[in-house]
């Protein structure tokens, strides 16, 4: 990408101080992030939402403030909620010179972003920091949310757009993945399990995150407890599912989401139970239904993302942002690996929920 091409945004928006540096940062594969440092030694987030992805700006930036505002309002510490900088025009996000949407958040100071657990105490305390944000929203009305991106989590929606990439082959890559597809393909029923929980009104609609991962929190640089969640853009009403399930497809793994080398990952079980711990303990009024779906939904959205990489690689790499030409492919093969291990360690998982769900009850 142009690097200069927030150069237009950074000046449409009031800052402490003049802009003396801005750098792209992070590892999302979203939108397009920029730590902005003025004179005065500020430090801001600048971030051009990914328009391609995310249709409703307005909406979704309604939600983000309503989020931000109901969590500011329930804790101490200032650094628990994102604070969104107005542009100079009043509004909450800015358009660019070519079209694109820019906002600016305060830079969340001493703290510490991982794309990796360093310790299982990191996990333990991003499983706090998740389970945290679902009760803290417990009563937010999620009806006034906006669907920033429909069917976000609708698995067999994701099957459907799967077989329409798969029927169209725009770059003739289908020959290159016939064990992924036939993988994907085999597991087609189950896939549908929890949207028909969902429909069948089997589960509680909460508000969700949907995008756990551990690199959406920010953690306390010194104590290295939980501060706050980040990248807000997916808040919808969803499954208590859907964000437990996404922590462990990121954050139980023994090896990074684009690794290559398939013998390194795993999904490690003492991992697991890190974060079934922190999740319960810290979210503790859900369910005994929804406590029985969190193994299934660590599996579920893990073969979801391996749907959405492979898509993605059949399609052309359209949506994440990719470093290399087999990219998505390669994320493809570590999430259908790690849902092929979570099948050997299933009985081993259920366990674990069963058993921890009966200390903290
Ligand atoms: P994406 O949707 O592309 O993942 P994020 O909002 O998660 O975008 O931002 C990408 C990365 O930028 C985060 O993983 C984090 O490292 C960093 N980041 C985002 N917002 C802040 C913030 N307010 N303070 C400090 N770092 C941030
Ligand atoms: C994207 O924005 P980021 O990098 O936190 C994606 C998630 C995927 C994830 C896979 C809006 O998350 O759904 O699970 O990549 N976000 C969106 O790493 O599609
Ligand atoms: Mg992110």
């Amino acid at each position: 990408m142009d690097n200069d091409i927030y150069k237009n945004a950074i000046d449409r928006f009031v800052m402490d101080g003049e802009p003396v540096s801005c750098v792209p940062y992070g590892c999302g594969h979203i939108n397009h992030t920029f730590l902005v440092t003025t004179d005065t030694g500020r430090r801001y987030i600048l971030q051009m939402l990914n328009g391609a992805v995310f249709h409703d700006p307005d909406g979704l930036m309604e939600n983000v403030v309503a989020i931000t505002r109901h969590i500011a309002k329930k804790c101490g510490d200032p650094r628990g909620s994102l604070h969104l900088n107005p542009a100079k025009d009043g509004r909450l996000y800015t358009r660019g010179r070519k079209g694109n949407m820019w906002r600016l958040y305060d830079f969340v100071e001493g703290s510490i972003c991982l794309q990796a657990p360093e310790t299982p105490e990191d996990f333990y305390q991003s499983a706090i920091a998740f389970g945290t944000f679902q009760q803290q929203l417990a009563d937010f009305p999620a009806e006034t949310l906006h669907e920033t991106i429909p069917n976000f989590h609708n698995t067999p929606d994701r099957y459907r757009i799967f077989r329409e990439a798969l029927a169209a082959d725009v770059r003739g890559r289908a020959k290159e993945v016939g064990p992924e597809i036939d993988f994907v393909l085999a597991r087609e029923a189950e896939a549908g399990t929890l949207q028909r929980m969902r429909e069948g009104g089997e589960l509680p609609t909460r508000v969700t995150h949907n995008d756990t991962k551990l690199n959406n929190v920010m953690l306390d640089a010194v104590t290295r407890k939980p501060l706050c969640v980040i990248d807000l853009d997916t808040v919808m009403p969803g499954l208590a599912a859907y964000d437990f399930g996404d922590s462990i497809r990121f954050g139980a793994a023994t090896a990074a989401e684009d690794e290559k080398d398939l013998s390194r990952m795993e999904m490690s079980l003492d991992e697991f139970e890190t974060y079934t711990r922190g999740f319960l303990t810290a979210c503790p009024g859900l369910t005994a239904r929804e406590r029985e779906t969190l193994p299934l939904g660590a599996k579920l959205m893990t073969l979801e993302c391996g749907v959405r990489f492979l898509t993605d690689y059949l399609q052309g790499d359209v949506y994440f942002s990719i470093h290399r030409p087999e990219h998505n492919l390669d994320r493809a093969r570590t999430q259908f690996k790690l849902v092929a291990d979570m099948e050997s360690k299933w009985d081993a998982m259920a366990a674990v929920v069963e058993r921890l769900s009966a200390l903290t009850v």
